[in-house]
């Protein structure tokens, strides 16, 4: 009996060991299963797109108009793009080309109107960086257009033979609008173009004219719904004393001359902000609450109401007090010409006291800068 005893922990082992080679077919049938989630060779793989916004609409005559040219790249990593449009010279008069949000696309060796032949070029790549850009929607340019006569309808239309895919060896489809493939330089990866049609109308206010023919009555544009902000933000020192958040934040969408200006309330917030003269799309909003740097943030903007709260995972930085861009001595100067007093612009905590807390969050933030600011 105790000779057994002595020799159960030898039984106990074999027995685990037993276990174990019994149940190892099964352990490596678990491990060789095919996996369920899709790998990426087995995803659709979509083409790049360009259109324009609105793609189509009632232009009044003598009317500048911005016309928004549009990048999907699909399911690819794209480095470049080469915009062709035509349109009629006659009917439409182009005012102005600017560049878009995409902030990777640095360099723009293309962008010309020949109002002769009636062609836009627009082309757009990525620095030597090499930071490729991809999404949804993305804004590459805007055309500022200008109807000139009343001929009814007329387009803007891409130059596009087709996809590559249909004809590798067609060089037209290489001269035509192209999207470049980031990680192949050679592949035009677009796959789709959607032109504009536009109805070029009389002024609303024009008065009849004493034609036998009567002119027809211009029905009312549908305006689009207008791009609306709720707005909610965090301000460092503010969450740590949860005083108020409440100052006047500068929004601006970055490569634009949009700019407005609008008040945070107490809890970070604005509501209701209305952003005019903005179509819906893809945009890099660059936001700089009063005395902190700015930030950019990028974002997709729908017509109607737009709620973004950016106040969970992120903390706009405290101390810009001259909104120069840069945390520097200038900044610091102030909170020492202000110790110990309850100046609000220097207290950062909003403590009701300059002092070494505050000075103390300048130091750490010394010589950084915003985003696209302070550089
Ligand atoms: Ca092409
Ligand atoms: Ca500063
Ligand atoms: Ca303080």
């Amino acid at each position: 009996m105790k000779a057994n005893f002595k020799k159960l922990p030898i039984y106990l082992s074999l027995f685990t060991l037993l276990l174990f080679l019994a149940a190892l077919p099964i352990i490596v049938q678990e491990t060789q299963k095919p996996k369920t989630v899709p790998t990426r060779a087995e995803m659709p793989v979509v083409g790049g797109t360009l259109s324009l916004f609105p793609a189509s609409d009632r232009l009044t005559i003598n009317q500048e108009t911005d016309l928004q040219i549009l990048l999907s790249t699909g399911s690819y990593q794209a480095a470049g793009v080469d915009v062709r449009l035509n349109y009629a010279p006659n009917t439409i008069e182009v005012i102005s080309l600017s560049e878009g949000s995409i902030p990777e696309i640095t360099l723009y060796p293309a962008k010309s109107v020949d109002a002769a032949t009636g062609q836009i070029i627009f082309s757009g790549v990525i620095s030597t960086e090499a930071i490729p850009f991809s999404g949804d929607n993305l804004l590459l340019g805007t055309i500022r257009v200008k109807p000139i006569a009343l001929t009814g309808s007329t387009a803007l239309n891409f130059e596009f033979v087709g996809p590559l895919s249909a004809d590798p060896f067609d060089l037209d489809r290489r001269n035509d609008s192209n999207l470049a493939e980031f990680s192949n330089q050679l592949n035009d990866i677009l796959e789709q173009v959607s032109n504009g049609t536009y109805q070029v109308v009389p002024p609303p206010t024009s008065t009849p004219t004493p034609t036998p023919t009567s002119t027809p009555i211009p029905t009312a544009t549908p305006l689009p719904l207008p791009i609306t902000l709720n707005l909610k933000i965090e301000l460092e020192g503010r969450s740590l004393t949860d005083t108020s958040r409440a100052r006047l934040v500068t929004i601006k969408i970055f490569n634009t001359t949009f700019t407005t200006t609008a008040a945070l309330d107490d809890l970070g917030q604005i509501a209701g902000l209305l952003l005019d003269n903005l179509l819906p799309g893809s945009y890099e909003l660059l936001i700089k609450p009063d005395g902190y740097l700015q930030k950019q943030f990028a974002v997709n903007l729908v017509a109607g109401q737009n709620d973004l709260d950016f106040s969970t995972n992120f903390e706009f930085i405290a101390g810009d007090f001259d909104n120069s861009g840069e945390i520097n001595s200038i900044d610091y100067s102030v909170i020492i010409a202000n110790w110990n007093t309850a100046a609000a612009d220097a207290d950062i905590d909003g403590s009701g006291r300059v002092n070494s807390l505050d000075a103390s969050l300048i130091i750490a933030n010394w010589r950084l800068h915003g985003d696209q600011e302070g550089i």
